[in-house]
């Protein structure tokens, strides 16, 4: 794939580049689709760009294509994914290219779909010059982590997200609300939650931060993403933050099958739906958890903490991405470790950082992806 890449002009891989960065502009509006940018380059000047920017919407090389109207014949498309070749919500979008007469394809990753793959064969088959995939794995999963890894394992995606002073806490001391991170990261984790179907929070962080889990710093995404609660024991307020605005935002509570019918009727009456999963010798069994989440439709999960739910996750190999939000503060000993005792058994090799790390405010974002196969 290295070859591939150094085989390509530098104008063609600033193309590409171009269609990825268009492409992360769908965040929150296409999920479970993809993120897709196009770009159409014809003699060295773009004369059409687009992105999939609605679920259900037009593609990205079918915007692309519209802008470039008769400027497409004999030109080259530039994709972040292989162009879809099945009839979907919408027409396929080979068939497409190859009536505007592009005579050349490059795409960045190849599109995981039974149905919708094959794109580029059938472009090739059709006597089109197709370059791709360009990206290495990584790189592709990086893009798209949850629709890659819902199309190999039919499992949810769950992402990790933790804010940590620079000696590793998550907060000043057991069950007091810390603040970590500043207004601009806060801020971010708003955006991320809204290309996530579901936010997760264990029982502690719960009662010691009481937080909404909503999406309100951030231009809000096609759906809001559902609350989940592991609560083993039921112990959840009625009164809390997290079980306000439960018609628009769905809260979601999952106990241990023996905790207190008495909360478990408490907690529904209180809006919440209630899902009753076996015990673990800590907490729940998570894959239990996550089966259910499966059947509810959630494809990709973001979970916020706490400590415990964090390291249980890890250890059992749960987790696919890690968000580490790193703050330049110290909590000292008083304060809360990310993880708790067992971590070191979590497959850490196997994470390989996604994208470069980005700044906010004074904080850092380093994203880690967790490589199959490694
Ligand atoms: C592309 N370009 O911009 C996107 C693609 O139901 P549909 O018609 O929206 O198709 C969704 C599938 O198409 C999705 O699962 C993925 O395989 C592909 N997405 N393909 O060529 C795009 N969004
Ligand atoms: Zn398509």
């Amino acid at each position: 794939m290295a070859e591939l890449r150094a085989g390509l002009a530098p104008s063609d891989r600033a193309f590409l580049e171009r269609a990825r960065v268009l492409a992360r502009h769908g965040w929150g509006q296409v999920h479970p689709n993809p993120l897709v940018g196009c770009v159409i380059e014809k003699d060295g000047a773009v004369v059409g760009e687009g992105f999939h920017a609605r679920f259900g919407g037009p593609h990205a090389e079918i915007l692309a294509l519209e802008e470039a109207l008769h400027r497409a014949n004999g030109a080259t498309a530039f994709v972040s994914l292989e162009p879809c070749d099945h009839h979907g919500k919408t027409p396929p979008c080979t068939e497409a290219l190859l009536k505007a007469g592009v005579a050349r394809v490059v795409f960045g990753a190849s599109d995981p779909g039974a149905e919708s793959g094959g794109g580029a064969e059938r472009l090739r088959r059709e006597g089109i010059e197709v370059v791709g995939p360009v990206w290495g794995e990584g790189e592709a999963v990086a893009e798209n982590p949850a629709f890659h890894h819902t199309a190999r394992a039919s499992r949810p995606f769950v992402a990790l997200k933790l804010a940590l002073s620079l000696d590793g806490r998550i907060a000043a001391a057991r069950g007091e609300r810390s603040r970590v991170t500043g207004g601009e990261a806060e801020k971010e984790v708003h955006r991320l939650r809204s290309g996530f179907d579901a936010i997760m929070i264990g029982a502690a962080t719960a009662r010691v931060d009481d937080p909404q889990l909503t999406v309100r710093l951030a231009p809000e995404g096609r759906a809001a993403p559902r609350r989940l609660l592991l609560d083993p024991r039921a112990t959840l307020p009625s009164d809390a933050a997290l079980l306000r605005d439960a018609e628009r935002s769905p809260v979601h509570v999952f106990t241990r099958l023996d905790a207190p019918e008495v909360d478990m009727e408490r907690l529904e009456g209180a809006g919440a739906h209630v899902h009753p999963v076996p015990a673990a010798a800590e907490g729940l069994v998570l894959d239990a958890v996550l089966d259910v989440c499966w059947e509810l439709g959630l494809r990709a999960i973001l979970c916020e903490g706490g400590s415990r739910l964090a390291t249980s996750l890890l250890r059992e190999d749960l987790v696919q991405r890690l968000y580490l939000f790193l703050a330049p503060q110290a909590f000292g000993p008083s304060g809360v470790p990310a993880f708790g005792p067992g971590i070191a058994g979590a497959p850490w090799g196997a994470f390989a950082p996604a994208f470069p790390p980005e700044l906010f405010g004074r904080d850092a974002l380093l994203v880690f992806d967790r490589r199959t196969g490694a």
